[in-house]
């Protein structure tokens, strides 16, 4: 096994990270900015270095601060985590020149699936279903773009190649604003992801965002743990997950688990994955894949019982996945709240000092969080400061166990997004389960 892991990344999914290490009898190393001191899994690792200033650029996003901490500690392997470095091919790529395990992807499918377009190309190729669309980089050619969106009909959605997550697209309904939305999606496009390659699809109107998580041994041995519903969200940022009874056609989801199964064999797949989809409709269309441990992991661990931040380290030390595909039971549902610190009216960030905190519990109740009374949520960094997780045998039940939790809640100090949660815990339609990605911006 590894004897050592560098956790390159903070808050409550470094401590996530430091939990698994710690049960598989893994040394660990915290590295941190100087803003982030006082952070639980600093404490808590066998080892800390601060690697640079607050901002993350000198810090979180520095590949030679970080790669220089891995060598002074005699680190073997390093794991980035979610955001930050998780999925830049280069530092993954640098890890492993410097002798280090990248515990992820190898650095090739990282570049493949970060750019959207070769990463549709190559899902294509594996019988993976995608949006019908360009089918690759849109000419330069107006004649030639009007025609191709003309075959697609509209409206349409054009995407940046770079892009992902919400960031660099635009809606277009008619003819008549194509081809200026289209420049000025790639005027955009080259100053955020220095790439002014853009794509078109069809725009489907009331999607679901649906995932599938998989586990790739990188052998051609992968299986899948079920799919989320992520359509919660707001702006691109997920405010509730699920997995479980997820109110999808049988049909449909078994034969989309497989088909992610056979492609994750196919690509050599290493590590956790998940392949994203549009579901509308009975059918599911391939958007993007995350070549990372995902925030919203927790429900499919808790629906299945098998520990994704532990497969990812058995995976990078070499070792088979810890269980088959007929291993793998599906039981009950599981509801993620991400809590916020974050005006609930006004959405603006809210970080301060925690003058009380109390975590819920009982039966069913997870909380990965890094909070504690006293601490200091920083002002440099995301606002999620926890994450609430319920299981029940019915969604129901994960529902009321969620109610009971939030109300069992105590974050003093700072404020959360916890009523907004309360809220919609509470909603018609969420409780029939009847929602799509536009639902809360609607509802808000
Ligand atoms: C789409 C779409 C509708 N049709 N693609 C937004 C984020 C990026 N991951 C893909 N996104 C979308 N792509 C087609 N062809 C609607 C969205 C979208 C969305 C997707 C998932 C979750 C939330 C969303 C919110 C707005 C738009």
């Amino acid at each position: 096994m590894i004897d050592k892991i560098l956790i390159a990344n903070r808050g409550e999914i470094a401590l996530r990270i430091w939990r698994a290490c710690k049960e598989m009898g893994i040394k660990t190393v915290a590295v941190h900015s100087t803003a982030d001191s006082h952070l639980m899994h600093v404490k808590l690792a066998d080892e800390s270095v601060c690697i640079g200033n607050a901002p993350a650029t000198q810090s979180y996003l520095n590949i030679p601060a970080i790669i220089a901490a891995a060598e002074i500690t005699d680190t073997v392997a390093i794991h980035p985590g979610y955001g930050f470095l998780s999925e830049n091919a280069a530092f993954a790529e640098r890890a492993e020149k410097s002798g280090f395990i990248f515990i992820g992807p190898r650095p090739e499918t990282i570049h493949l699936m970060g750019d959207k377009i070769s990463a549709i190309t190559k899902m294509t190729q594996l019988g993976i279903p995608t949006v019908p669309g360009s089918n690759g980089p849109l000419s330069k050619d107006a004649a030639e773009i009007l025609k191709t969106a003309a075959a697609i009909g509209y409206p349409v959605i054009i995407k940046a190649a770079g892009g992902g997550g919400g960031k660099g697209i635009r809606v277009v309904h008619s003819e008549a604003t194509l081809l200026h939305a289209i420049e000025i999606t790639r005027a955009e496009a080259k100053t955020n992801f220095h790439n002014d390659t853009v794509y078109l699809e069809k725009f489907l109107e009331h999607p679901r965002h649906i995932e599938i998580q998989v586990l790739g041994d990188g052998k051609g041995q992968a299986i899948h743990l079920g799919a989320r519903d992520c359509s919660l969200q707001r702006r691109h940022q997920k405010i509730i997950e699920e997995a479980g009874t997820l109110n999808i056609n049988a049909e449909a989801l078994a034969d989309i688990a497989q088909k992610c199964v056979d492609a994750a064999k196919t690509m050599h797949y290493r590590g956790a994955g998940t392949f994203e989809f549009l579901y509308q409709d009975d059918h599911f269309y391939f958007i993007e894949m995350n070549t990372r441990v995902q925030v919203e992991h927790p429900v499919s661990e808790m629906i299945t019982g098998v520990d994704i931040v532990q497969e990812q380290i058995r995976i990078a030390a070499d070792l088979p996945l810890s269980l088959s595909q007929d291993q793998v039971l599906f039981d009950g549902h599981a509801i993620e709240c991400r809590i916020n610190a974050e005006d609930p009216k006004t959405f603006m960030p809210c970080p301060g000092k925690i003058l009380d905190f109390h975590a819920p519990g009982g039966p069913g109740v997870r909380v990965d969080s890094h909070l504690y009374a006293d601490y200091t949520v920083p002002p440099f960094y995301d606002s999620m400061v926890a994450k609430i997780i319920t299981w029940g045998k019915t969604r129901e039940m994960a529902i009321a166990r969620m109610r009971t939790a939030l109300e069992e809640t105590v974050i003093e100090g700072i404020k959360t997004n916890i009523p907004l949660h309360q809220r919609l815990l509470q909603d018609a339609n969420f409780i029939k389960g009847e929602f799509d990605i536009h639902y809360l911006s609607k509802m808000i």
